[in-house]
Protein backbone atom coordinates (compact mmCIF):
# COMPACT_ATOMS: atom_id res chain seq x y z
CA UNK A 1 0.00 0.00 0.00
CA UNK A 2 1.52 3.61 -0.84
CA UNK A 3 0.71 6.37 1.59
CA UNK A 4 0.44 9.95 1.29
CA UNK A 5 2.53 10.25 4.61
CA UNK A 6 2.76 8.88 8.00
CA UNK A 7 1.48 9.91 11.53
CA UNK A 8 3.10 9.27 14.50
CA UNK A 9 0.57 9.08 17.60
CA UNK A 10 2.84 8.76 21.06
CA UNK A 11 1.40 7.34 24.42
CA UNK A 12 2.61 7.06 27.60
CA UNK A 13 3.45 3.82 30.18
CA UNK A 14 1.28 3.75 33.09
CA UNK A 15 3.13 5.74 36.18
CA UNK A 16 1.79 7.56 39.26
CA UNK A 17 1.12 4.27 40.94
CA UNK A 18 -1.48 3.64 38.10
CA UNK A 19 -1.41 0.00 36.13
CA UNK A 20 -2.44 1.02 32.61
CA UNK A 21 -2.41 4.48 31.20
CA UNK A 22 -5.33 5.45 28.91
CA UNK A 23 -2.93 6.91 26.41
CA UNK A 24 -0.90 4.03 25.41
CA UNK A 25 -3.87 2.04 25.39
CA UNK A 26 -5.96 3.94 22.99
CA UNK A 27 -2.69 4.77 20.81
CA UNK A 28 -1.69 1.14 20.27
CA UNK A 29 -5.05 0.59 19.10
CA UNK A 30 -4.69 2.64 15.88
CA UNK A 31 -1.17 1.02 15.40
CA UNK A 32 -1.14 0.48 11.63
CA UNK A 33 -4.33 1.78 10.48
CA UNK A 34 -4.32 3.75 7.08
CA UNK A 35 -6.50 6.95 7.79
CA UNK A 36 -7.11 9.15 4.39
CA UNK A 37 -3.74 7.75 2.93
CA UNK A 38 -1.36 8.14 6.06
CA UNK A 39 -0.25 5.71 7.76
CA UNK A 40 -0.90 5.87 11.39
CA UNK A 41 2.45 4.46 13.50
CA UNK A 42 2.55 4.20 17.10
CA UNK A 43 5.09 4.42 19.88
CA UNK A 44 4.75 3.38 23.57
CA UNK A 45 7.26 5.75 25.63
CA UNK A 46 8.26 5.71 29.20
CA UNK A 47 6.77 8.28 31.51
CA UNK A 48 11.13 9.37 32.32
CA UNK A 49 12.32 12.62 31.67
CA UNK A 50 14.54 13.05 29.17
CA UNK A 51 14.09 9.50 27.75
CA UNK A 52 10.47 10.18 26.74
CA UNK A 53 11.71 12.93 24.98
CA UNK A 54 14.73 11.07 22.73
CA UNK A 55 12.30 7.79 22.21
CA UNK A 56 9.99 10.75 20.62
CA UNK A 57 12.77 12.12 18.44
CA UNK A 58 14.27 8.11 17.64
CA UNK A 59 10.78 7.82 16.30
CA UNK A 60 10.88 11.07 14.08
CA UNK A 61 13.94 9.55 12.89
CA UNK A 62 12.76 6.47 11.88
CA UNK A 63 9.15 6.84 10.89
CA UNK A 64 9.50 10.57 8.97
CA UNK A 65 6.18 11.41 9.92
CA UNK A 66 4.77 14.52 8.98
CA UNK A 67 2.65 14.97 12.13
CA UNK A 68 3.45 14.10 15.27
CA UNK A 69 0.55 13.79 18.36
CA UNK A 70 1.50 13.04 21.49
CA UNK A 71 -1.04 11.53 24.20
CA UNK A 72 -1.09 11.26 27.56
CA UNK A 73 -3.10 10.87 30.74
CA UNK A 74 -4.70 13.97 32.39
CA UNK A 75 -6.36 12.06 35.84
CA UNK A 76 -8.25 14.93 36.62
CA UNK A 77 -10.36 16.03 33.82
CA UNK A 78 -13.21 15.14 32.17
CA UNK A 79 -12.62 15.71 28.53
CA UNK A 80 -10.35 15.16 25.87
CA UNK A 81 -7.69 18.02 25.89
CA UNK A 82 -6.13 19.43 23.14
CA UNK A 83 -3.23 21.65 24.07
CA UNK A 84 -2.32 24.76 22.53
CA UNK A 85 1.08 25.79 24.15
CA UNK A 86 4.24 23.91 25.17
CA UNK A 87 6.54 26.09 28.13
CA UNK A 88 9.94 25.64 28.74
CA UNK A 89 9.69 24.00 32.15
CA UNK A 90 10.36 21.31 33.95
CA UNK A 91 8.99 21.06 37.71
CA UNK A 92 7.44 17.65 38.53
CA UNK A 93 5.59 17.89 41.58
CA UNK A 94 5.98 13.91 42.02
CA UNK A 95 8.65 11.49 40.87
CA UNK A 96 8.65 10.00 37.27
CA UNK A 97 9.24 6.12 36.55
CA UNK A 98 12.70 6.42 37.17
CA UNK A 99 12.70 8.81 40.34
CA UNK A 100 13.77 11.88 38.60
CA UNK A 101 11.85 14.98 40.12
CA UNK A 102 13.41 17.83 37.99
CA UNK A 103 12.01 21.19 39.73
CA UNK A 104 12.35 24.86 38.28
CA UNK A 105 14.77 23.31 35.41
CA UNK A 106 14.73 24.73 31.63
CA UNK A 107 13.88 21.94 29.42
CA UNK A 108 16.25 23.30 26.72
CA UNK A 109 18.73 26.04 28.05
CA UNK A 110 18.40 29.27 25.80
CA UNK A 111 14.92 27.79 24.07
CA UNK A 112 12.36 29.69 23.62
CA UNK A 113 9.99 30.12 26.78
CA UNK A 114 7.49 28.23 24.76
CA UNK A 115 5.91 26.74 21.60
CA UNK A 116 2.84 26.74 19.69
CA UNK A 117 1.49 23.28 18.98
CA UNK A 118 1.29 23.44 14.88
CA UNK A 119 -1.70 21.16 15.28
CA UNK A 120 -5.13 22.66 13.65
CA UNK A 121 -6.53 23.06 17.69
CA UNK A 122 -9.75 24.36 17.47
CA UNK A 123 -10.76 22.94 14.04
CA UNK A 124 -9.94 19.39 15.94
CA UNK A 125 -11.69 20.43 19.47
CA UNK A 126 -14.68 21.98 17.17
CA UNK A 127 -14.67 18.29 15.39
CA UNK A 128 -14.42 16.69 18.49
CA UNK A 129 -17.55 18.25 20.19
CA UNK A 130 -19.30 18.33 16.87
CA UNK A 131 -18.93 14.33 17.63
CA UNK A 132 -20.23 14.28 21.03
CA UNK A 133 -17.18 14.21 22.05
CA UNK A 134 -16.62 16.32 25.61
CA UNK A 135 -13.32 18.49 24.99
CA UNK A 136 -11.24 21.79 24.96
CA UNK A 137 -8.18 23.51 24.13
CA UNK A 138 -6.26 23.81 27.00
CA UNK A 139 -3.73 26.05 27.53
CA UNK A 140 -1.11 24.75 29.94
CA UNK A 141 0.16 20.88 29.52
CA UNK A 142 1.23 21.21 32.87
CA UNK A 143 5.08 20.88 33.98
CA UNK A 144 5.58 17.21 34.00
CA UNK A 145 6.44 14.43 31.90
CA UNK A 146 3.77 15.18 28.95
CA UNK A 147 4.83 19.13 28.79
CA UNK A 148 8.71 18.05 28.65
CA UNK A 149 7.44 15.31 25.72
CA UNK A 150 5.53 18.53 23.87
CA UNK A 151 8.40 20.88 24.58
CA UNK A 152 11.17 18.89 23.23
CA UNK A 153 9.66 17.56 19.94
CA UNK A 154 8.94 21.33 19.27
CA UNK A 155 12.10 22.20 19.77
CA UNK A 156 13.68 19.29 18.18
CA UNK A 157 11.62 20.06 15.10
CA UNK A 158 12.33 23.49 14.78
CA UNK A 159 16.13 23.37 15.29
CA UNK A 160 16.37 20.49 12.79
CA UNK A 161 13.27 23.22 10.56
CA UNK A 162 11.85 19.10 10.00
CA UNK A 163 8.23 19.51 7.50
CA UNK A 164 6.40 18.06 10.98
CA UNK A 165 2.98 19.19 12.96
CA UNK A 166 3.93 18.58 16.52
CA UNK A 167 1.04 18.54 19.36
CA UNK A 168 -0.31 17.26 22.39
CA UNK A 169 -3.47 15.79 23.60
CA UNK A 170 -4.43 14.85 26.92
CA UNK A 171 -7.42 12.28 27.80
CA UNK A 172 -8.87 11.34 31.07
CA UNK A 173 -8.79 8.36 33.03
CA UNK A 174 -10.76 5.05 31.92
CA UNK A 175 -13.40 3.87 33.62
CA UNK A 176 -11.59 0.61 35.04
CA UNK A 177 -9.03 3.30 37.07
CA UNK A 178 -11.71 4.85 38.70
CA UNK A 179 -14.05 2.12 39.94
CA UNK A 180 -12.66 2.89 43.17
CA UNK A 181 -12.21 6.75 43.11
CA UNK A 182 -15.58 7.96 43.79
CA UNK A 183 -16.47 11.42 41.94
CA UNK A 184 -13.31 11.10 39.45
CA UNK A 185 -14.33 11.59 35.77
CA UNK A 186 -13.32 9.00 33.55
CA UNK A 187 -13.70 8.33 29.72
CA UNK A 188 -14.14 4.92 27.60
CA UNK A 189 -11.80 3.61 25.47
CA UNK A 190 -14.14 3.50 22.47
CA UNK A 191 -14.65 7.14 22.98
CA UNK A 192 -11.00 8.42 23.44
CA UNK A 193 -9.96 6.09 20.58
CA UNK A 194 -12.44 7.71 18.18
CA UNK A 195 -11.52 10.77 19.43
CA UNK A 196 -8.05 10.47 18.38
CA UNK A 197 -9.27 8.94 14.93
CA UNK A 198 -10.95 12.60 14.27
CA UNK A 199 -7.68 14.34 15.32
CA UNK A 200 -5.48 13.01 13.32
CA UNK A 201 -7.95 12.92 10.20
CA UNK A 202 -8.43 16.65 10.87
CA UNK A 203 -5.08 16.94 10.78
CA UNK A 204 -4.29 15.62 7.88
CA UNK A 205 -7.29 17.12 5.96
CA UNK A 206 -6.20 19.40 2.82
CA UNK A 207 -8.35 21.88 3.99
CA UNK A 208 -5.63 22.46 6.82
CA UNK A 209 -2.48 22.51 4.61
CA UNK A 210 -0.92 25.84 5.41
CA UNK A 211 -3.17 26.34 8.23
CA UNK A 212 -1.16 28.96 10.43
CA UNK A 213 -2.25 29.15 14.05
CA UNK A 214 -2.42 32.79 14.75
N1 LIG B 1 0.60 12.04 31.82
C1 LIG B 1 1.63 12.79 32.53
C2 LIG B 1 2.93 12.16 32.10
C3 LIG B 1 2.57 10.87 31.46
C4 LIG B 1 1.13 10.93 31.24
O1 LIG B 1 0.44 10.09 30.61
C5 LIG B 1 1.54 14.29 32.34
O2 LIG B 1 0.43 14.81 32.15
O3 LIG B 1 2.56 14.97 32.42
Amino acid sequence: MLFVGRVLLTGFEPFGGETVNPASRAVSRLAGKSMDGYEVVTKVIPTVFGKSAQAVQQAIREFEPSVVISVGQAGSTHSIRVERVAVNLDDASIPDNEGNQPRDAAIAAGGPVAYWSTLPVRPIVEALTGSMIPAYISYTAGTYVCNHVFYATSHFVAVNRLPVKVGFIHVPYLPEQVVRKPHVPSMSEEMIVGALEIAVAVAVSPKMHGNSQL
